[in-house]
């Protein structure tokens, strides 16, 4: 039998240094969000410590887990996120 493959969160940490409108711009862009719904994640980051972007099969999680840590490096900020089994 054929199971269905796991899902995994993609998990935004939240730092002092990364500015809010560059995190709305990688979630608009990596994850495909609205504006309104970006700002919301952002915002959930900030007040809560993390908050979730999406949830994915594992290797186009850890695709745009790495997308964010590469813009946020070539920036030079901070931002921090990880892969977590759903
Ligand atoms: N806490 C950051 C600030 O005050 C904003 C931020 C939000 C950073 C979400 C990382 C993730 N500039």
């Amino acid at each position: 039998m054929l199971k269905p493959p796991k899902r995994y969160k993609v998990v935004l940490l939240n730092d002092d240094y990364t500015p809010m409108e560059f995190v709305v711009e990688v979630l608009t862009d990596v994850f495909h969000l609205p504006h309104t719904r970006a700002i919301a994640i952002m915002l959930m980051v900030h007040e809560s410590g993390r908050g979730v972007c999406g949830v994915f099969q594992k290797d186009i999680a850890e695709t745009k887990c790495n997308q964010v840590m590469l813009r946020a490096e070539a920036a030079g900020f901070p931002l921090q996120c990880l892969v977590e089994e759903a």
